[in-house]
């Protein structure tokens, strides 16, 4: 829908502390971008999904321990090994075709690895050059925040991020911890704690940039999603209109 056919998708992220209302929002930002026409995914990290995933999933509910260090690598990793997905794929369809020297996409791909370029090119990238828009449910700046609130350089833990793609915008759900705690439901899992998320606003504070809005996320669940819907419809047609795609930490 509008924009020129080779445009590309907008890489959404969605930000803030637990139980400020981000699943519920990316969910219903993503079927409101398909009611209007627009090919749209929601991720959400950490994915749970793989194996790096379930080693996440079993610290974040105590189930093992981790040194603060190797669980904020983790946490990189699963956003990191979205690029291993593509390979694998390429790698899929190599074994599916046959040898036919007239395939064309066969001899490229070839050509490809002869001349020494690389073949793993990001799920993420692709899929926003295929014209689809991501929504995701956290991303590096959660990293970021929740890690340096246990005391870790924060410097040192930006570093494993660099190079994964730049959101086109972040939009910060800002709640005081106070009344996130409120909200209730908080699962048992680590960090769901009062004094912790304090520091993790702190920090996502720091990480503000100019790609970064704000929406107070203690208005209505209607008036979030409104205007959740419209700063992302903008930041959409931006991306169609050509900006171009860059890498953390811009
Ligand atoms: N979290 C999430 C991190 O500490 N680092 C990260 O890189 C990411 C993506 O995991 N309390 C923390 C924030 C959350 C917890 O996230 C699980 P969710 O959105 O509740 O599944």
């Amino acid at each position: 829908r509008g924009g020129k056919a080779d445009s590309r998708g907008a890489l959404v992220v969605l930000e803030g502390l637990d139980r400020c209302g981000k699943t519920t929002q990316s969910t219903r930002l993503v079927k409101n971008l398909e009611r209007v026409g627009y090919s749209a995914e929601l991720w959400r990290f950490p994915d749970r999904t793989t194996s790096v995933g379930k080693m996440i999933s079993s610290y974040l509910s105590n189930e093992s321990q981790l040194d603060d260090h190797t669980i904020h690598l983790l946490f990189s990793a699963n956003r990191w090994e979205k690029r291993l997905v593509m390979l694998f794929f390429v790698v899929r369809n190599l074994a599916k075709i046959d040898q036919d020297e007239n395939n064309v996409w066969l001899q490229n791909v070839l050509g490809i690895i002869s001349t020494g370029q690389t073949l793993v090119k990001s799920l993420m990238e692709s899929k926003l050059k295929s014209g689809t828009t991501l929504v995701v449910d956290r991303y590096s700046y959660s990293g970021v925040a929740f890690s340096s609130a246990k005391g870790l350089d924060i410097e040192w833990c930006k570093a494993p991020e660099i190079g994964l793609l730049a959101p086109d915008l972040v939009v910060y759900l800002d709640i005081p911890p106070e009344k996130a705690a409120e909200r209730g439901g908080y699962g048992g899992e680590r960090y769901e704690q009062l004094e912790f998320q304090k520091k993790v606003g702190q920090n996502y504070q720091v990480l503000h940039g100019p790609t970064w809005k704000i929406i107070d996320a203690c208005s209505s669940m209607e008036e979030v999603e409104e205007q959740l819907q419209k700063m992302v419809l903008d930041c959409v047609k931006t991306c169609q209109e050509g900006k171009p795609l860059s890498c953390l930490w811009s």
